[in-house]
């Protein structure tokens, strides 16, 4: 969808409005989707729920399933400076009467509050930050940087990022660049 708005007349007032449930129902990663619609400036919107395998779209309490991926999408939401709606798009288990509804959406909120909470202690802990600073990928990220500033620079937003182990090649409508990356076994500090 992304891709697609570049090839409209007026690209500037189309944005996405992704769902959770639906990514997931596909199999994708939720996060990296959100991540790649906020580097484009087109996160509009989001519709947060959960899901479980790909089954109908069930709109499951926000943060009921896949805990682990649902903290790093709200790290990543309040970290890059997201102001748009936080929609929650679920469905209460129980519809016993109206309270319960209203209990049910108090707790998606409460949900995403207590992962924005633990985003903050994550990225304020020392000892997970030099953590990360070992991993192989810390060493892409300014040539990630580069090949996305290559965009920003001609005013061209990727519409398309692919990341490999060995590359990562971006594309817009009309532009496209490729960098390949060091070996893993050549330039990774030794892993534990
Ligand atoms: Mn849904």
């Amino acid at each position: 969808m992304l891709g697609f708005i570049y090839t409209l007349d007026h690209p500037e007032m189309v944005g996405l409005n992704p769902e959770a449930a639906h990514e997931l129902m596909a199999g994708l990663n939720f996060v990296h989707g959100v991540a790649q619609a906020l580097e484009a400036g087109k996160l509009f919107h989001i519709d947060l729920n959960d899901q479980k395998g790909p089954r109908y779209d069930q709109d499951f309490r926000f943060g009921s399933e896949n805990l682990k991926s649902m903290f790093f999408l709200v790290k990543l939401l309040e970290e890059n400076g997201y102001t748009g709606p936080r929609h929650f798009d679920a469905h209460a288990h129980r519809t016993e009467d109206e309270q319960g509804v209203w209990d049910f959406a108090l707790g998606c909120m409460r949900t995403y509050n207590i992962f924005k909470a633990k985003a903050k202690r994550f990225t304020a802990d020392p000892e997970i930050q030099a953590l990360l600073r070992t991993l192989p990928a810390a060493e892409y990220e300014p040539r990630l940087a580069g090949v996305l500033r290559r965009f920003a620079d001609g005013d061209q937003v990727p519409c398309c990022c692919l990341i490999s182990l060995k590359s990562v090649t971006a594309c817009s409508t009309n532009e496209r660049a490729e960098i390949t990356l060091p070996s893993l076994s050549a330039s990774s500090p030794q892993r534990q």
